[in-house]
């Protein structure tokens, strides 16, 4: 498929793709991909208004139909499948299957916010007064702030918007500067659903594209109550203290150092199968990318040797290719942090297999790597950075308990888990003395969660929860009501309280 005519099925028309300062390349071959606009600091505060005046009707359409133009934005996308996947592939550098999958996960999360939009449930609360009641009742909360990764250009800002949405917030949009495209095309098929329906206001999506400086003004707006950000720590720790000092409300999603206990009852196929997916796939660029393997010491020989064979046949190429399995690193920049904690990682006493630069003559503006193993008897200092490059680290433990520590020993606490066939080693895995991330896996990798669970992680992570199970609770505002039906005025607490 041409770019052209990917451009023209989601709605990119030169005037959009072709006329800015913001120059957008292809990680595939650097090659430009196109030239956006972007906007200034002045432009943002009226960019609040709007979205502050489209709350005033949104909030007061009926919940299930806001879910309905969800369900009609995700119908936009399963007919734009197939484009929206060979724009992200384009931009980003994932392989086209995985990036097919970012389209699934935005479908998947539109389906399930169009079902929620009809159980934004409260509860009733039995009043200890009599002839009263209680009851809890869930609003829209605001205008949202949603700053998404390069990573997953749409998928994670869809797990928002869907959300945020049929909870009856617009929504502010800073993408990546790096992914400005996926993020314009998701937004022009989302134009497409919005004007298929009388309801939808003006400006429930707007895109903000450019810096941290444009983010910066979405985090000190008191008209945004919520934002949520997905990015690294040192991002999320200036976004929580920024939207802290307004007493806002902020939805981190951070890094992640994840690990996998491989014990001595483990299947062993199943096991290799999930790190190779987990540890390279994305190109080892997703939050939940498995980073440290802590195997069994009976197992190590075998498992390194295992993996280096398997290592040995992975494709890195062009992402577009089917048989490729890891497409470019996104950037330069990328491929020197991965050189670099490479060589950290060998001054730490490691020993290195893979990770060296490939087709540089066929791309010699794009960074292809072979996918590294780096073989640490320790967890050093190296082992508890993230760095995000398809690089796993492998240390051998003796017993649970050190293969626990060593697990739990990092600052981060995004995804995790266990490879056993041992109930006993399963269960305290998952138990309150076990992993201490916001995901915990048995016999599956750490990366690919389904949208139907909740999303994120504890320490460095941030703390947020995005996408399934209760999180939309996050984006409204609960009232508790308390309604007397009495002809009398009886107290809480019982307190006798008469003036004459
Ligand atoms: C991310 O890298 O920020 O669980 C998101 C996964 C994907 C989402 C990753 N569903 O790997």
């Amino acid at each position: 498929m041409q770019k052209e005519d990917v451009f023209k099925a989601l709605g990119l028309s030169p005037s959009i793709v072709n006329q800015g300062p913001l120059v957008v390349r292809s990680p595939i071959d650097g090659s430009e991909l196109g030239r956006v606009r972007d906007q200034s600091p002045s432009d943002i505060p009226p960019m609040i208004h709007k979205a502050v005046q489209s709350f005033k009707d949104w909030r007061l359409v009926p919940a299930p139909k806001r879910g309905d133009l969800i369900r009609l934005y995700g119908k936009e996308l399963r007919a734009h499948k197939e484009d929206l996947a060979t724009l992200i592939t384009l931009e980003n550098g994932k392989i086209l299957e995985e990036s097919r999958g970012e389209v699934q996960e935005m479908i998947d999360m539109c389906d399930f916010a169009a079902g929620l939009s009809r159980q934004l449930y409260g509860l009733t609360i039995a009043s200890e007064r009599p002839s009263h009641r209680m009851m809890e009742t869930w609003h829209p909360l605001g205008p949202a702030g949603v700053i998404s990764p390069f990573n997953f250009p749409v998928a994670v800002w869809c797990w928002n918007f869907a959300l945020a949405l049929v909870c009856g917030n617009p929504v502010l949009w800073k993408p990546s500067e790096k992914t400005p495209l996926t993020a314009l095309a998701a937004a022009s098929l989302f134009e497409r659903a919005a004007a298929r329906v009388s309801y939808a206001p003006p400006s429930l999506l707007q895109l903000v594209i450019g810096g941290r400086d444009l983010g910066k003004i979405l985090v000190d707006s008191p008209a945004l109550p919520l934002i949520s950000a997905t990015g690294s720590t040192a991002m999320g720790k200036a976004v929580a203290t920024g939207v802290a000092a307004r007493l806002g409300r902020s939805l981190l999603e951070l890094s992640g150092n994840n690990g996998m206990i491989l014990t001595p009852s483990a299947d062993l196929d199943l096991a290799i199968r999930a790190i190779v997916f987990s540890a390279l796939g994305t190109t080892g660029q997703r939050c939940t990318t498995l980073r440290r393997l802590i195997v069994h010491a009976s197992l190590y020989n075998q498992v390194v040797e295992h993996l280096k064979k398997v290592y040995a046949n992975v494709i890195s190429g062009n992402p577009l290719d089917p048989k490729t399995h890891m497409g470019p690193l996104f950037e330069r920049e990328s491929f020197e942090a991965m050189q670099q904690t490479l060589h950290q990682a060998r001054t730490e006493g490691g020993k290195n297999f893979g990770g060296e630069r490939v087709l540089q003559e066929t791309y010699p503006q794009a960074y292809y790597v072979r996918p590294a193993l780096v073989e640490m008897s320790t967890q050093t200092d190296i082992v508890r950075k993230e760095t995000f490059a398809p690089l796993l680290y492998v240390i051998p433990y003796q017993t649970f308990e050190e293969a626990l520590h060593l697990h739990n020993d990092v600052s981060q606490g995004l995804s995790s888990c266990i490879f056993t066939n041992d109930i006993r080693e399963a269960e305290v895995f998952l138990s309150s003395s076990g992993s201490d991330c916001g995901i915990a896996n048995v016999n599956i990798g750490p990366s690919g969660a389904e949208i139907g669970g909740a999303f994120g992680g504890e320490k460095d992570t941030g703390g947020g929860r995005e996408s399934g199970s209760d999180t939309w609770k996050t984006y409204m505002r609960r009232a508790t009501n308390t309604i007397n039906y009495s002809d009398s005025l009886p107290l809480a607490q019982g307190i006798r309280f008469e003036v004459e």
